[in-house]
């Protein structure tokens, strides 16, 4: 077949709870972090993480929304390619101070990532900004890392992975296609 299963529902739940643990480590609590989500499974994601550490901490941490698109569907198959705008943001407080975690499903060339932290810091100076991704698959094309990853998935630039999130999808599920 050309699907292969990488995380099933359970695996990515323990996932997302050993990110959650590591985000309270690294940051020795939950004190100024504010989660940006972005569109669409980053947010879904996103609240995930803020519901384990509500859970493990019982601290609040707020959740905003960075909408960040491409011009082009075929940008991977494309020398020419656009690079990702920012549509816009929806955050329930002031990144000024934050320690701001970009959130996203999937890190690919880092792109991206790069526009997220343009758009967090036209908002203001956050204290620090760190990246999130429930899967990692490679290719970086600028100097980005992630500082929490769920799996890393090593592909070929002609694989995709599939991410499925239950709040859009039905399922969890991250999935390799193969070209
Ligand atoms: P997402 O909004 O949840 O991240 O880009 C729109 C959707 O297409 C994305 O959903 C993503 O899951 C999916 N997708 C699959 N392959 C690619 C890719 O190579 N680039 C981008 N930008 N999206 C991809
Ligand atoms: P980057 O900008 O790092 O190249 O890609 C990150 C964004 O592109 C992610 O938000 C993700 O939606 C999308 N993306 C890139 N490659 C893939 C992929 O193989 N699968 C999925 N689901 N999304 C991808
Ligand atoms: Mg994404």
């Amino acid at each position: 077949s050309n699907v292969v299963s990488i995380l099933d529902d359970k695996a990515l739940g323990r996932a997302l709870t050993r990110m959650s643990y590591e985000i309270i480590e690294r940051n020795k609590g939950t004190e100024d972090l504010l989660l940006a989500g972005i569109k669409t499974r980053g947010v879904f994601i996103a609240r995930r993480l803020a519901e384990k550490i509500q859970e493990i901490e019982g601290a609040h941490v707020p959740v905003g929304e960075l909408d960040i698109t491409l011009y082009r569907d075929d940008r991977h198959f494309n020398d020419d390619r656009e690079e990702p705008e920012v549509k816009g943001q929806d955050f329930p407080v002031d990144v000024q101070g934050k320690v701001v975690i970009l959130v996203d499903d999937v890190i690919f060339t880092g792109r991206t990532i790069r526009a997220a932290m343009d758009a967090v810091i036209d908002l203001g100076r956050p204290e620090k900004i760190m990246v999130a991704s429930l899967t990692d698959r490679g290719h970086r094309e600028i100097p980005i890392k992630a500082d929490f990853v769920g799996k890393n998935i090593p592909t070929s630039k002609k694989e995709r992975v599939k991410v499925s999130m239950t709040e859009c999808d039905g399922r969890d599920a991250v999935e390799i296609i193969k070209a």
